[in-house]
């Protein structure tokens, strides 16, 4: 089709317009927008703009677009515009409105029409442009259909005139502009990262697809970045692996695919020398953050070809066992994408694609495909099926490892470690753990602490860095074996969270960078073998001051360098008084009341609790973190204050 439809007349045959139904009124959204796009907070706020976009790809996808532009500007509006066919803005008998209309203030219009492209729509699974529109202040559209200019504005979902034609043009395609309602979202700034990362990996799952992204709220130059990435799912691999700095097993990054009337799947593949997996599954172009069946599907048959290449080859002897789906996912990172009609999403962040069908036809497409490619490149194979060995047999040696500390651990009479000092209250709710690094500090805990509720920990012996190591090795390490069996829930396959000891994990280390240091590999080690305690948000950083002001009897904390320059002001407001400011270089410094006053009594005190939003960003700065490739250093925890502290000391 050349163009669309003008305004004043109706020849919209070619879909159905009895598909847009009239569902309920947009007022519904506004009042329970959780409902719709999940939340009010950033994530909500965000997925505003990734419905829009999704739109746009859509329109790519079916063939008609090949240019995609967001901004983001001044004031957190947002433009968003591809060069497609334009929304159509013929009148539809149903309603009498031009369609453009009917699709930002009909509840589920969008997506329900048009044929082939829109079986694939993404977006909040497919809420549509009408959501968006009547959680917005106002939104305006503008469509070109290469003859006319049209133009709408809406506030609060509600138009404010009727479709406009604005003028005549050659250009086709749709232009939307539109600011979140303040009076919905808690905060209305966009986070260009966020968007960013979601838009890029939309240009990978969509190969060729030209997105451009920019940035325009600050003065001067904006940021732009322009996103496209003609090879796909493999591009995403290849991202990843640089992008975390891994260093990779075999140059190829094998990729195959399949078309079959249950469906299409795709798979991109790389193995690294690393020890963790990296799996991310989408459907319909939606990220599959729980798996489900294309996953399940994929690992099967990833065991099942490493099994079979590897007996055909005697690569396994007789006597081996075969690979467990761990050990061939050590070290791989592999992207599935599959699209399929009526994609059933489960669970309760709908993260979960259900779909049986999917598994059968992604476990026999990469069978198949793989086992070409291994007989193809027995180099590559031998390579993949190297490191598959030697993940079975670390696995081998930690179950080995495993049971020796446990027989150790029934022989002894008590199987606390000797260095901690437990608390007095025995449930896993009100009590709390510092691990500390150093035995000075460990005895000021000892001695600050309230013993009801409080346990402290302190840290011996030379740390092991688990990112580097497998689970054979924590077992030997005198380092992480008190803090396992402190914790008492285990790790790795045999973690068990109901078993947890204490519902406060505290990591009490110094502010400087051996302190940090010791944070950073604690952390990576809860976070490789004991994720589901980071998830649940057991982990805290404590934070002690970094400076002590004393003037007379008037004592301050100051736990930043800013809060101690406002003391100092207010503490000596003329500049004549005597003035002491202690800087404290490590916890060893202070006396054991000090440091509860200032970072263990839960009154005073502020804790940084440790949440994992995003998997794979996490296993990417723990990679580059403490991988051997050691560079960027940056700010790796997401950090919410545990209490506002009363700053009175
Ligand atoms: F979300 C949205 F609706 F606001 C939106 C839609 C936002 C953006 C940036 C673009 C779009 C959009 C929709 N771009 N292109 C289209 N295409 C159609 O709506 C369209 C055009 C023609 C026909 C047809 O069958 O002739 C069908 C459709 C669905």
């Amino acid at each position: 089709m050349e163009h669309n439809p003008e305004l004043e007349q109706n020849n919209l045959d070619h879909y159905d317009e009895s598909d847009i139904q009239v569902l309920e009124g947009l007022e519904a959204v506004r009042k329970r927008p959780g409902m719709y796009i999940g939340s009010t907070g950033p994530r909500g706020l965000h997925h505003l703009v990734y419905e829009i976009v999704d739109n746009a790809i859509d329109e790519a996808l079916a063939g008609y677009c090949d240019k995609i532009e967001a901004k983001i500007c001044p004031g957190d509006i947002v433009v968003v515009s591809d060069n497609g066919r334009g929304i159509p803005v013929g009148i539809q008998q149903q309603t009498g409105l031009p369609a453009v209309t009917v699709v930002f203030t009909v509840l589920h219009a969008g997506g329900k029409f048009g044929g082939g492209g829109y079986n694939y729509s993404g977006g909040l699974h497919g809420v549509g442009a009408s959501v968006v529109n009547a959680l917005s202040e106002w939104l305006e559209v503008e469509v070109c259909d290469g003859k006319h200019r049209y133009y709408q504005r809406f506030e609060r979902g509600t138009q404010v005139d009727d479709l406009a034609i604005t003028g005549e043009t050659t250009d086709v395609g749709t232009k939307i502009a539109f600011k979140p309602d303040p009076e919905i979202f808690e905060e209305t700034v966009f986070d260009y990262q966020i968007l960013l990362n979601r838009l890029r990996e939309q240009a990978f799952l969509n190969a060729g697809i030209n997105i451009i992204i920019s940035d325009e709220r600050e003065s001067g130059d904006p940021i732009v970045t322009q996103l496209k990435y003609d090879g796909g799912i493999v591009s995403f691999v290849d991202h990843l692996h640089k992008k975390s700095q891994k260093t990779v097993l075999h140059e190829d990054i094998i990729h195959f695919s399949s078309k079959t009337d249950k469906g299409d799947a795709e798979v991109a593949l790389q193995y690294n020398d690393s020890y963790n997996s990296v799996m991310l599954s989408f459907a319909n172009n939606i990220h599959t953050a729980d798996g489900g069946t294309h996953e399940t599907g994929f690992k099967a048959a990833m065991t099942r070809v490493l099994n079979d290449y590897a007996r055909k080859n005697n690569l396994l002897k007789e006597k081996d066992d075969n690979f467990k789906g761990e050990d061939v996912q050590e070290g791989l990172t592999a992207i599935i994408s599959v699209k399929l009609q009526n994609a059933q999403f489960e669970g309760q962040t709908k993260g979960k694609l259900g779909n049986t069908e999917i598994r059968t036809l992604v476990e026999s497409m990469t069978y198949d495909k793989m086992s070409t490619y291994f007989e193809e490149n027995p180099a590559t194979a031998k390579i993949i099926i190297e490191k598959a060995l030697s993940a079975s047999r670390a696995r081998e040696a930690a179950k080995k490892a495993r049971d020796m500390t446990r027989r150790k651990s029934a022989l002894e009479s008590s199987s606390l470690p000797g260095k901690l000092a437990d608390c007095i209250n025995k449930d896993n709710v009100t009590t709390e753990i510092y691990i500390v690094e150093g035995d000075s500090a460990g005895g000021s805990a000892k001695g600050g602490r309230d013993r009801t509720f409080q346990a402290i920990l302190p840290l011996w012996g030379k740390m092991l860095n688990v990112e580097k190591s497998r689970l054979d090795r924590v077992y030997g390490n005198d380092k992480l074996m008190p803090v396992i069996t402190a914790l008492g829930c285990g790790m790795g396959d045999d973690f068990d969270l109901t078993k947890l000891r204490y519902g406060k994990v505290i990591i009490m280390a110094d502010a400087d960078v051996d302190g940090s240091h010791i944070r950073t590999l604690l952390l990576t080690f809860f976070f490789r073998f004991m994720k589901p305690l980071v998830e649940a948000g057991h982990i805290y950083i404590a934070q002690p001051p970094l400076y002590r002001l004393i003037k007379g009897k008037q004592i301050r904390y100051a736990y930043t360098d800013r809060e101690r320059d406002r003391y100092m002001a207010e503490l000596n407001p003329d500049g004549n008084s005597k003035l002491e400011i202690q800087r404290y270089k490590g916890l060893g410094e202070m006396d054991s009341e000090q440091l509860w006053d200032t970072t263990m009594n839960p009154e005073n005190r502020i804790i940084l609790q440790v949440t994992l939003s995003d998997a794979a960003a996490a296993d990417e700065i723990f990679t580059i973190l403490m991988g051997d490739k050691v560079q960027p250093r940056r700010e790796f925890i997401e950090q919410n204050a545990d209490k506002v502290r009363n700053l009175d000391v």
